[in-house]
C-alpha cells in the first residue's frame, strides 16, 4: 500500500492531520472515522511505550488513514523498532544539522544504504515476514520528516533539506519560540517572523513545509500559505473543549 502521506506531499496536496496524545486506541478509533488524513501518535510528549503505539496502530488500521509515529528521540534503534510496528511516516524532533539528519535516514533504510537493523517474521511492517519484498521495498513507502524547533535548526534548513531521503521539514512553534527566548508564547511577533522566515526558506529548498497550527484560524492561514502538511489539534484539547462547553450549557449560573 503507497503512503499516501509521502504521495501527497509530492504531488503538492495538504494534509490536515490531528495530534493523539490520549495514547488511547478508542480515542485513535474514533478520529481515524472523522476525515483527517493523518493522526500523529506522539512518544515524546505523550506517555506512548511501544505496547500503546501498536495498540493504536492496531485500532486505526480497518480506516485506512495514515499513522504519523514521533519517536522521543533520533536514537537509531527507537527509530527501528518504530517502523518494525509498521510505522511509515516519521516526525522527528529537534533537528538541527546535516549530519543528524543522515543519521535519522540512515536509520530508515537497510544496509547497505543505511543502518536499520533487519526483523523478519517478528516485524508488523513486513506482514510477519509475510511480504516477500517487503526488504527491497520497504523504503518506498516511508516517509521522513523532520521538525525545526530551535534556533540552530533554523541555521540549518538549507542543509537539513538537501539530505536525500528528507520528505518535509516540520516546525514546532513552541519549542522554537522557547529556544528564541520566548518559552510560552509562541505567538510572539519574533517567533512569528522567524517562522515566516523559515517557510519561505524550505519553499526556496523546494521541501514540502508542515507545522503545528496554534489554533484553527492559524491552520487555515498556513495552508493558504503552501504548508502542505498541518497538524490542527490534539485530542485533548477536543476533550477538554467539548467537556467544557457541554457543562457550561447545562449548569446553572
Ligand atoms: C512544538 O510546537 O514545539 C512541537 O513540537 C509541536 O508540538
Amino acid at each position: 500500500r503507497p503512503n499516501r502521506i509521502a504521495e501527497a506531499l509530492r504531488a503538492g496536496r495538504p494534509q490536515i492531520g490531528l495530534w493523539q496524545a490520549l495514547t488511547s486506541p478508542a480515542a485513535a478509533e474514533i478520529c481515524a472515522g472523522c476525515g483527517f488524513d493523518w493522526l500523529l501518535f506522539d512518544g515524546e510528549h505523550a506517555p506512548n511505550t511501544l505496547q500503546t503505539l501498536l495498540a493504536q496502530l492496531q485500532a486505526v488500521a480497518a480506516s485506512g488513514i495514515e499513522s504519523v509515529a514521533r519517536p522521543p528521540s533520533q536514537d537509531r534503534a527507537v527509530i527501528a523498532q518504530y517502523l518494525d510496528l509498521g510505522v511509515r511516516t516519521l516526525l522527528v524532533p529537534m533537528v538541527e544539522s546535516a549530519a543528524q539528519a543522515r543519521a535519522i535516514v540512515a536509520a530508515t533504510r537497510y544496509p547497505p544504504v543505511g543502518t536499520r537493523g533487519v526483523a523478519s517474521s517478528t516485524s508488523r511492517a513486513s506482514g510477519f515476514g509475510t511480504a516477500p519484498d517487503y526488504l527491497a521495498r520497504a523504503h518506498e513507502q516511508i516517509c521522513v520528516i523532520l521538525q525545526i524547533e530551535s534556533r540552530p535548526g533554523l541555521d540549518a534548513i538549507e542543509e537539513i533539506a538537501a539530505v536525500e531521503g528528507v520528505d518535509a521539514l516540520f516546525i514546532g512553534p513552541s519549542d522554537l519560540a522557547a529556544s528564541l527566548g520566548h518559552l510560552g508564547d509562541p505567538r510572539h511577533g519574533e517567533v512569528q517572523a522567524a517562522i515566516a522566515d523559515a517557510l519561505r526558506r524550505i519553499a526556496a529548498c523546494g521541501k514540502p513545509a508542515g507545522i503545528f497550527a496554534l489554533d484553527p484560524e492559524d491552520a487555515r492561514a498556513r495552508l493558504g500559505q503552501g504548508v502542505l502538511f498541518v497538524s490542527v489539534g490534539t485530542d485533548i484539547g477536543l476533550l477538554r473543549a467539548g467537556a467544557t462547553r457541554l457543562l457550561a450549557q447545562v449548569r446553572p449560573d
